[in-house]
């Protein structure tokens, strides 16, 4: 063996000892006993309620975060602490190394399921849009948006309904990025987009503090499908993970998942009755 060899070897020892000298018992549970070490998961979300929210003194709240939280409480780890992420920033900053998971309802789809290691489901929902009352330009599918050379449609940067949006044939420059449900509403109201997409329930929370007569709600779009989320984890911490999933399964099992979800308007009956191999497989 060449001395770069003896030296990896060395090193690799070193790193053993010390994680089994933590109390990992193998180096799979190094990640949970780092997280159990910090006293804390740093959890990606987007402020998007029902999924995520951030109070004005800074409390996260909302369903993935709360489910999230109880998990990792019943593994030992504290507490979350939340960074707010673009969607399309949400992954790559998983792989960098700037969040231990996902909690944002960042639905399983094939393309995201071989970058990250998903639980099992967590959140169902499908696809809304927000338009002014009357839907003027009777955009009832992402198909009637391309039809329509005048139709602007926004959505979250890199998210799922900017995908629906391209596969239904709408061009890029009649597709808007929105940074926040705020901002989309604010966009609908004056005019500068005719449809604002997102999940059926951050569309009805967005309607019921809005209370604005001059909105409508499209729900669900049609020809859109059902999808859900799961905690994201980076390739690698399949570990913790499958840690992950242990706890969450006794909690669906024990009626605590139902508990923590419900209230915010999602079924536990729609996330127990799918599994992360459907969904990381079904293509729409
Ligand atoms: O997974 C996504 O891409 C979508 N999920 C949510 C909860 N909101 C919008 C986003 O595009």
């Amino acid at each position: 063996m060449n001395k770069l060899g003896i030296l990896a070897g060395v090193a690799g020892l070193a790193v053993s000892t010390m994680l089994l000298a933590s109390g990992a018992r193998s180096a799979d549970d190094a990640k949970l006993e780092q997280l159990k070490q910090q006293g804390f998961a740093r959890v990606a979300i987007a402020n998007e309620p029902p999924y995520t929210a951030v109070a004005a003194d800074g409390k996260v709240s909302g369903a993935a975060p709360d489910v999230a939280r109880e998990v990792f409480k019943r593994l030992g780890v504290k507490d979350i602490v939340a960074s707010i992420s673009e969607y399309g920033a949400m992954i790559p900053g998983l792989q960098a190394g700037r969040f231990d998971v996902v909690t944002a309802g960042l639905f399983m789809k094939p393309e995201r399921c071989q970058s990250v290691a998903y639980s099992e489901p967590v959140l169902c929902d499908g696809d809304a849009f927000l338009v002014r009352k009357g839907n003027p330009k009777g955009l009832k599918s992402y198909e009637s948006i391309a039809k329509d050379p005048s139709a602007i449609v926004g959505g979250p940067g890199g998210g799922l309904e900017e995908k629906h949006a391209f596969k239904a044939g709408v061009p890029r420059d009649r597709l808007i990025v929105v940074p926040d449900a705020q901002s989309g509403l604010k966009m609908v109201q004056d005019g500068r987009i005719d449809a604002y997409a997102l999940p059926i329930l951050s569309i009805n929370d967005l309607m019921k503090k809005a209370n604005d007569p001059n909105l409508e709600v499209v729900a669900p779009v049609e020809g859109s499908s059902i999808s859900c989320d799961g905690a994201a984890f980076k390739k690698g911490d399949e570990a913790l993970r499958d840690a992950f999933d242990v706890e969450l399964a006794k909690m669906k099992k024990s009626g605590e998942f139902a508990k923590i979800i419900e209230p915010y308007g999602f079924s536990a009956e729609a996330a127990m009755s799918t599994t992360r191999e459907k969904l990381c497989a079904s293509a729409n």
